[in-house]
């Protein structure tokens, strides 16, 4: 087995431990922090911590968490390793959000964990495969990595990851998921949203990026957007945490994934807890919101 399928297989082990947790209402929040400023539930230091373990037993090169002030680095030397083997264990990096949309647990809506394994560095071109969890009615997982993005189904009886289907995003969607506070977005970006809108696309929107993307993905198309904002120039969405891995899972899927003008996976990243506006979706949206965007200055 490759070590990206060994770490997957070990997710997939944790996932299902997250999932039997999430079955408790564990609604009270912690007295801190993390390093976006957003407070932490119990079950997201809970969920944290069975990703941090597991991860920390298998030889990986380190990992990150949206949790987490800093990397967890267990070997720094890249030259350690035979480089002339299929990618080691101990180049691979894992950045994840261990419990992402937490803030919808009282309300019992859709959450995910969301991952991306790197290749020695956390940067977007180096991302090797994208991976999310879906705590819905059902647990599903999606795994972008060899310029395809596959959908499985937890079995409960059998204890096996289902395969369900390779996801094929249309040229065009009817889906419009906008994120951000409206009051501060820029008015450009208010026009293009409102475009949509004009056109008959379909208001669908949970505050749960795991949810509101596998929505777009299961129904073959549409548009996510989390913009720069009046207040947050930089957006909301974490790089390694969740824009990079989405980012990953939407062109193996045949769709795009920009900051407004640029590819996300060609954004440098400096520090791991970096953010940017970010847009997922089918083709034709996506050049509409790069068109759109050329006429914005922010
Ligand atoms: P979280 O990682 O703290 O849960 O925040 C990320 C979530 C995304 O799932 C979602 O798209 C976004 O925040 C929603 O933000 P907003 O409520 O500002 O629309
Ligand atoms: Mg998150």
């Amino acid at each position: 087995m490759d070590a990206i399928n060994k770490i997957i297989q070990e997710l997939q082990k944790a996932a299902v431990q997250v999932a039997n947790l999430l079955q408790k209402r564990e609604v009270e929040y912690t007295h801190g922090s993390n390093s976006s400023g957003d407070n932490q539930l119990k079950v997201d230091i809970l969920a944290d911590k069975l990703f941090g373990n597991i991860l920390s037993e298998i030889g990986i090169k380190g990992f990150a968490s949206e949790e987490r002030e800093s990397a967890v680095i267990f070997y720094d030397n890249d030259n350690m390793y035979d480089t002339n083997q299929e990618i080691p264990m101990q180049s691979l990096l894992v950045g994840f959000d261990p419990l992402d949309g937490s803030s919808l647990i009282d309300s019992n809506l859709t959450i995910g964990s969301i991952f991306g394994i790197y290749h020695s560095e956390f940067i977007g071109n180096k991302l090797l495969c994208g991976i999310y969890f879906l705590y819905g009615p059902r647990l599903e997982m999606v795994v972008a990595r060899d310029k395809k993005s596959l959908h499985y189904l937890y079995n409960y009886a059998t204890h096996t990851w289902d395969f369900i289907q390779e996801f094929a995003l249309q040229e065009k969607g009817k889906i419009n998921a906008p994120g951000g506070t409206q009051k501060e977005w820029f008015n450009g970006h208010k026009k293009i949203i409102e475009g949509f809108f004009q056109e008959g696309y379909r208001l669908r929107y949970s505050g749960g990026m795991v949810a509101d993307l596998h929505q777009i993905l299961c129904k073959g198309g549409g548009i996510f957007s989390y913009p720069a904002t009046k207040d947050s120039r930089k957006g909301k969405l974490r790089k390694l945490f969740e824009v990079f891995p989405f980012a990953l899972i939407f062109e193996n899927a045949g769709g795009e994934a920009i900051d407004g003008q640029n590819r996300l996976l060609l954004l440098d990243t400096k520090s791991i807890h970096e953010t940017t506006p970010c847009f997922f979706g089918s083709k034709r949206e996506i050049n509409k919101i790069i068109e759109g965007y050329k006429k914005i200055s922010l």
